[in-house]
């Protein structure tokens, strides 16, 4: 039976090579077999615009994609926080249809409810500020006129700005709030699944609420392991590779 898989937090980059090879791998072998391919965001380290596309790099990586969409997978991508930039031009080089975060789905008989998960950290609320802002269009519009290597450089700053703050901030903060979790799955009609990653925290987590049943599946990064969550009409697995 084709199962429709899951990745997300690949933080691709060239000083990361065996990670990359990793996704070859996967592209080339497992997700073949796929009825659809998910990515939930953060595919790249970051991405500064799509006129960073001629760069050797992210072309590499958009032909190993379009290959497996030609070959007949579907491919989906729904954004991350750092990726949030990627557009139509990548959109349409690399074969992958960009959702809205979140999305509800029907598939395999069930209800499943998908988002890169950052969405879920209210706790955070210097990160949600900085989401706020930069997830405006004309803030956006505005930082892609500048040349890519200016943006770049703004970008490298900020992360490490994101470093810094991160190794200060208390660790639940950095996780999903669950009165957010809940608010978003009655919004949804408390879906069967809730599919998301972001937090580096992977898990199935089973909630009840006013009698209704979601489970939680948080997708794993790619920080030394490839990794994916395997859906079919039996169940869910979560599945990690070398
Ligand atoms: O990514 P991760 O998991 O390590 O950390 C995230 C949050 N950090 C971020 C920042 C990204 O890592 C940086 C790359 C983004 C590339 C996007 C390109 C376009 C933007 C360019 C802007 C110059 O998302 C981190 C969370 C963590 O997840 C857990 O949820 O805690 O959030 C932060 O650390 C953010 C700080 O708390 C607040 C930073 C404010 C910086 C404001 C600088 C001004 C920028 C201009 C805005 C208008
Ligand atoms: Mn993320």
């Amino acid at each position: 039976m084709a199962a429709t898989l899951f990745i997300s937090d690949l933080h691709l980059c060239t000083s990361r090579p065996l990670i990359t090879a990793l996704l070859f791998k996967f592209l080339q072998d497992t997700a073949q077999q796929a009825r659809t391919l998910y990515v939930l965001g953060d595919l790249f380290e970051y991405w500064a615009g799509d006129d960073d596309l001629s760069d050797p790099f992210s072309t590499q990586i958009c032909a190993a994609f379009k290959q497996l969409a030609d070959g007949g997978v579907p491919i989906m991508f729904m954004h991350g926080n750092r990726d949030f930039l990627l557009g139509e031009k990548f959109s349409r080089a690399s074969g992958m249809k960009i959702l809205d975060d979140p999305t509800l789905l029907e598939m395999h008989g069930r209800r499943v409810l998908l988002s890169h998960g950052d969405i879920l950290c209210t706790d955070d609320t210097a990160y949600q500020k900085f989401r706020e802002q930069v997830r405006d269009t004309q803030w956006q519009a505005n930082f892609l006129a500048q040349p890519l290597a200016d943006r770049k450089a703004q970008i490298e700053a900020l992360r490490k700005r994101s470093e810094s703050e991160k190794s200060i901030k208390p660790e639940a903060i950095m996780d999903v709030n669950m009165d957010a979790v809940i608010a978003l799955i009655r919004k949804f009609n408390h879906p069967d699944l809730l599919i998301h990653g972001h937090t580096h925290r992977p898990g199935k987590h089973e909630i009840t609420d006013q009698g209704k049943h979601t489970t939680r599946h948080v997708l794993a990064d790619w920080h030394t392991n490839g990794s994916y969550l395997r859906l079919t009409d039996d169940g869910c697995e979560a599945v990690t590779f070398a």
